[in-house]
């Protein structure tokens, strides 16, 4: 197919409640929506997953819209594609950058489903089966206990908790022991260093299925020494943004498990690519979120769907984040769950209904 329109599309909504981490208070969410379309009028839909400020990763909205619009979508624009792995080949010339390059690049994974006529999650070769779901509570300590019980009455049978050394252990243990049959995640969100490290050996035991990134994203050593002393899993999130990475905490011993986020490895080729190595080397995997509306959240649930990818991840409803999410049906938790569409390509109609640009 020829790829003959890229559209791109700024969405702005308020959170239902402030999301807190040790890193930064989110209370809005800024996000870019592309659109593809091929020569036969067929539309893919891709997100990009840049906050608006570089407080969690150096690219942003507006770092990516830059180089959507002046670097990306000249080099796609009339590029007549095979398969969609090529559109990896066409942005080779470009450094750096992924969150932008995802953004496209999932698009066209969508648009080639919808080609051929089947579901992205069946196109790559995932298990038809409902994706256990999982929330995420990142609020003040006071909060926590609250955060959890809705959790488990919404359904949910994973929870992870946002950590710092400063975290009341206690309480946590407590709240977990509460919930026998539900898995916690912790996230420390690189909170920690080596002064704190008597704090993040105090985690073990309080019940946590693994500690999501305890220290700074370059710290190998560190984390492969929590991993040799701790007998919680280590599970590495801001650092793995390449393969490269990935083949790095592998070699250095540094991670348990993995957190997959296709928009920092820069889309779906990079993402399979990690699946298979951390497949090779039985690195556990789960697919991370970004508070972010529903086109990225379809795509993670086709990636969620692949073999070895066992753990359950950051899927919410999306009236759990949102008023109103930006694709038809919504994302609903079923026993847990969330079910995987059965319509080509990522499954969801983006459903814009928003004052600015109608058309979509
Ligand atoms: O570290 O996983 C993280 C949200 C924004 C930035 C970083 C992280 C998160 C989350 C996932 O914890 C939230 C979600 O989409 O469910
Ligand atoms: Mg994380």
């Amino acid at each position: 197919l020829t790829i003959s329109a890229i559209e791109l599309k700024r969405i702005n909504e308020p959170l239902k409640q402030a999301f807190k981490t040790s890193l930064q208070t989110v209370t809005e969410r800024e996000s870019l929506i592309i659109k593809v379309v091929s020569d036969e009028g067929l539309e893919g839909f891709g997100e990009c997953i840049a906050f608006s400020t570089p407080w969690y990763t150096e690219e942003t909205v507006t770092s990516c819209r830059f180089v959507i619009e002046h670097v990306l979508v000249p080099l796609l624009l009339d590029k007549t594609l095979e398969n969609p792995s090529q559109v990896d080949e066409v942005f080779k010339a470009v450094k750096g950058n992924r969150m932008a390059k995802a953004a496209v690049e999932t698009a066209v994974w969508d648009l080639f489903a919808k080609k051929r006529g089947m579901p992205l999650w069946q196109m790559l070769g995932g298990k038809d089966a409902p994706v256990p779901a999982g929330v995420v509570v990142a609020a003040d300590e006071e909060k926590i206990s609250d955060g959890v019980a809705a959790a488990f009455s919404a359904g949910y049978s994973r929870v992870k908790i946002k950590i710092t050394p400063d975290s009341n252990i206690g309480l946590l243990k407590e709240i977990i022991a509460r919930y026998p049959d539900m898995l916690f995640f912790a996230d420390a969100n690189g909170a920690f260093s080596e002064a704190s490290w008597e704090r993040l050996i105090a985690f073990d035991g309080a019940g946590f299925t693994l500690i999501e990134q305890p220290f700074a994203e370059q710290q190998w050593k560190l984390h492969a020494r929590a991993k040799r002393d701790m007998k919680t899993a280590i599970c590495l999130d801001e650092s793995i943004g390449s393969l490269a990475d990935a083949e790095r905490a592998i070699a250095e011993e540094a991670a348990d498990i993995l957190v997959l986020k296709m928009g920092r490895l820069g889309g779906w080729s990079e993402t399979l690519k990690v699946v298979e190595l951390c497949r090779e080397h039985s690195i556990g995997m789960w697919v991370g979120g970004m508070i972010e509306f529903g086109v990225s959240k379809a795509h993670n649930l086709a990636l969620a769907s692949l073999p070895g990818i066992t753990l359950p991840g950051d899927f919410s409803a999306s009236r759990h984040f949102w008023e109103r999410d930006i694709i038809a049906p919504e994302i609903r938790i079923e026993n847990g769950k969330v079910a995987l569409s059965k319509d080509a390509g990522i499954g969801y109609c983006v459903d814009w209904q928003r004052e600015e640009g109608a058309s979509w």
